[in-house]
């Protein structure tokens, strides 16, 4: 035996000589064996296989000390290897009564090894994969209010248990103001067994994006890697990521993130191929990549896959890369938004964002969040919203307006605070348009910059509206003359060129106003009235503000307002072409 381990050693020599060799600019030399224990056939204990001559010594013995996952303590434990574990029918009242505490299974939660193994879920190409022997440190923070405390600790040990030493700087773990009592002194009891872990008190809430900020603030290590505070890291997660931060600081790297199901608490994988993507107006969502783009591209399981947008709570960034995009906007509440403004900066000034399929995190999805928002959730995420619409969005930010936030556009409802700093580190990064995100890295979406456009025809004039001078007439229709082309928008002006169709009131009637976002008495709904099934739908045109429908005069003499009459043909117009009903 003492042969063998010396045979090793020396291969283990010979290629440490043989990396040394080798320049920096050539990567894919420079790699070695990350942790390569084989897909996990649960809950049997499988054995790590380890190619010796392609790994370095340090690594393989971070393998077999501190990955639990293939060594669990006590193996007939309850919720051990990531399987679903099961209530007593004499807890279930218990558990009914704590559900309430995380909006998850608080009970079992708290029945499962704080250190438990799941299933190792990755590709199978990933225990062959190399990765660089000198990848950045970094620092995890887990930014919390009020957590669960075996949901808290589950995440902790998954990532001292899960993550090569040398990579591990130290965790951070930021208490955002938390009241339940056992996160204060009990967790400092608790975590002073671990050095590495390091404990920030906020002194009032500040909500995660502040948070985060603030453990930041503290890290020491060359990337930080944010995660959320009910998790838990799979085998080998961490060197997939640092590895693509090493090969371009500019890359954001995400793991898979896997469901830790709410009810039995079991290790869920996902479908392969899910990327991160926003639908209007930025809400996130999953999307799985067309059987098309996976053949174009010849994509592996194993593949990174670019993202337009983040699901938000668990990526790695260069610390410092982090800072130079300016870090997120500090302006943004509580919860929400935050993903969209940091994918936006990222992608926009020029990074990247992917998701590893080699690095898996399962999460706790919960229905409800389980603390309270200092004021309203939807108006909190609203304005979180509208900030990063305000400052990313350029045009398109009508297009975000235009779903149903028409009511953020009026300052006196809504107050999204100051934005210059924000705007002004956009233009000192000199971050590329909104319209370059969506062709170049969103180019899928449906973003169609107006709702209708051309010539507005009213079907009982049956003529064309036309702006001359100010001055709106009826002419006959002609789509060469710019005097008769009008744009329906997303926050629904009725627009040609700076011009918009206003209304004042009743008696004062149309008038003709330079575009203001603000002004609601200059927006209008395009109302489908549906005939019969498959002919032509015939449209009115509403004021928002006064409710009333926009009528041309029977000589067509000009255009007045009126109550709405689904029958009169003068209130239906028809624009040339229309992209969103
Ligand atoms: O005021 C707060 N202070 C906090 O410290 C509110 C929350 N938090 C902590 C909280 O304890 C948790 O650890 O912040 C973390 C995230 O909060 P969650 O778990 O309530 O958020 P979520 O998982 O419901 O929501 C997702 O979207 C959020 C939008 O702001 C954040 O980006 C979350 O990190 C994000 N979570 C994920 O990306 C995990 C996968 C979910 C998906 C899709
Ligand atoms: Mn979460």
């Amino acid at each position: 035996e003492k042969e063998n381990l010396k045979e090793k050693e020396n291969i283990v020599n010979l290629v440490n000589k043989q990396n040394n060799a080798l320049s920096k600019t050539d990567p894919d030399k420079m790699k070695h064996q990350v942790q390569t224990t084989p897909q996990s056939v649960v809950p049997q204990r499988v054995e790590i296989k380890v190619n010796f001559s392609r790994v370095r010594k340090s690594v393989l013995r971070s393998v077999m000390q501190m990955d639990m996952t293939q060594k669990p303590r006590d193996k007939g434990a309850i919720g051990q290897f990531g399987l679903p574990a099961v209530v007593p029918v004499d807890k279930q009242e218990e558990m009914r009564g704590r559900w309430s505490e995380g909006h998850f299974n608080v009970y079992l939660s708290e029945q499962i090894p704080v250190d438990r193994a799941i299933p190792d879920t990755r590709p199978q190409a990933c225990s062959e994969n190399l990765v660089h022997d000198d990848l950045p440190t970094t620092s995890v923070i887990f930014c919390f209010v009020d957590e669960v405390w075996s949901t808290l600790l589950r995440s902790v040990h998954s990532v001292l248990n899960r993550s090569p030493p040398h990579l591990l700087k130290e965790i951070i773990l930021v208490d955002d103001f938390s009241s339940k009592d056992y996160l204060k002194d009990s967790l400092d009891v608790y975590m002073s067994q671990f050095p590495k872990v390091r404990i920030v008190r906020l002194k009032e809430r500040q909500g995660l994006i502040r948070a985060r900020l603030a453990g930041a603030a503290v890290a020491t290590g060359e990337v930080l890697t944010f995660l959320d505070s009910h998790i838990e890291c799979n085998v080998g997660w961490l060197e997939p990521l640092l590895d693509r931060v090493y090969m371009d600081r500019r890359k954001v790297a995400c793991p898979v993130i896997e469901v830790i199901n709410d009810k039995d608490m079991s290790y869920v994988l996902v479908d392969n191929f899910q990327r991160g993507i926003f639908k209007w107006p930025l809400v996130f969502s999953w999307s799985t990549l067309s059987e098309e783009v996976i053949k174009r591209d010849k994509l592996k399981d194993s593949d990174p896959i670019r993202c337009p947008v983040m699901a938000g709570g668990l990526f790695s960034i260069d610390r410092k890369y982090f800072y130079e995009l300016g870090t997120y906007d500090p302006g943004l509440d509580v919860w929400g938004g935050e993903n969209m403004e940091l994918s936006f900066k990222i992608w926009m000034c020029g990074g990247e964002i992917e998701i590893i399929p080699c690095s898996r995190v399962g999460h706790i999805f919960r229905s409800e969040n389980p603390y309270k928002f200092p004021k309203d959730k939807q108006k909190t995420v609203e304005r979180n919203l509208a900030r990063v619409a305000e400052v990313w969005l350029d045009e398109y930010k009508e297009v975000f307006y235009g779903h149903g936030y028409h009511h953020l556009l009026d300052k006196r409802i809504i107050d999204i605070g100051n934005l210059t700093e924000q705007i002004q580190l956009r233009q000192k990064l000199q971050c590329k348009s909104f319209r370059w995100y969506l062709e170049n890295v969103y180019p899928e979406i449906n973003a169609p910059p107006v709702r209708a456009q051309g010539l507005i025809f009213n079907l009982g004039a049956r003529k064309c509206l036309a702006l001359e001078k100010g001055i709106l007439s009826f002419d006959v229709c002609d789509l060469s003359k710019q005097s008769q082309l009008f744009n329906h928008t997303w926050i629904r002006h009725l627009q040609q060129q700076q011009s918009c169709i206003g209304v004042l009131s009743l008696r004062a009637g149309v008038t003709v106003e330079p575009c203001d976002i603000t002004n609601s008495n200059l927006r209008w709904r395009h109302k489908s009235l549906i005939l019969t099934a498959n002919l032509v739908d015939h449209l009115i045109v509403q004021s928002i503000a006064k409710r009333t429908c926009l009528e041309a005069g029977v000589q067509s003499e000009g255009l007045h307002l009126n109550d709405c009459d689904a029958s009169n043909q003068f209130q239906k117009w028809h624009f040339t072409h229309y992209y969103a009903q």
